[in-house]
């Protein structure tokens, strides 16, 4: 933590997530916004792009020796996706709790893969694994860098 104008910052964690195509052509968009800062992330990255195959192979360069990895490829690349970097502690662990398990069938009730998608393959939305994951994912979709702000509600999520 780093004391900025008197205030201690929270920067313990940092997470990149997408909302997949499917989840921004089903409108979902707004709603994951919405949990993740009533959760209490403060949201340091936004934009919506189309990533290019190579991009996207880049991303899930870990899964390219799966079966599925073109027809994933391919299926990223249905529609723009939204892109996102939320910081806060403890930012990659909760996302994904609160993103659910990779099937949605598995996924615990109340995380948004649970309410909101049925296939594996159609899950609409992605969280970084892992704090290093975080990091390469954050460099890849935001070679710009990212925002820093001092968020005025901090006070009242931390203690
Ligand atoms: P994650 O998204 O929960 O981190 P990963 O294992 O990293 O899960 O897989 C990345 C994405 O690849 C999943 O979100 C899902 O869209 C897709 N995927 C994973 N396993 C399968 C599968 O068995 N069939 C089809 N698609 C899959
Ligand atoms: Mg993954």
């Amino acid at each position: 933590n780093v004391v900025v104008y008197g205030f201690t910052q929270h920067h313990s964690g940092v997470a990149c997530h997408l909302i997949k195509p499917d989840g921004v052509l089903r409108n979902l968009t707004a709603e994951v916004i919405n949990r993740f800062t009533r959760k209490g992330f403060k949201l340091v990255g936004l934009k919506m792009v189309t990533p290019s195959k190579e991009h996207l192979e880049k991303h899930y360069a870990d899964l390219s020796s799966k079966g599925f990895f073109a027809s994933l490829i391919e299926y990223m690349q249905s529609g723009p996706v939204v892109a996102m970097v939320w910081e806060g502690d403890n930012a990659v662990k909760t996302g994904r709790v609160m993103l659910g398990a990779t099937h949605p069938k598995d996924s615990a009730p109340g995380t948004l893969r649970a309410d909101f998608a049925i296939d594996i393959g159609r899950n609409c939305f992605h969280g970084s694994d892992s704090v290093e994951s975080a990091k390469a994912e954050i460099a890849l979709w935001f070679p710009e860098g990212v925002n820093s702000y001092k968020h005025p509600l901090e006070g009242l999520i931390y203690e």
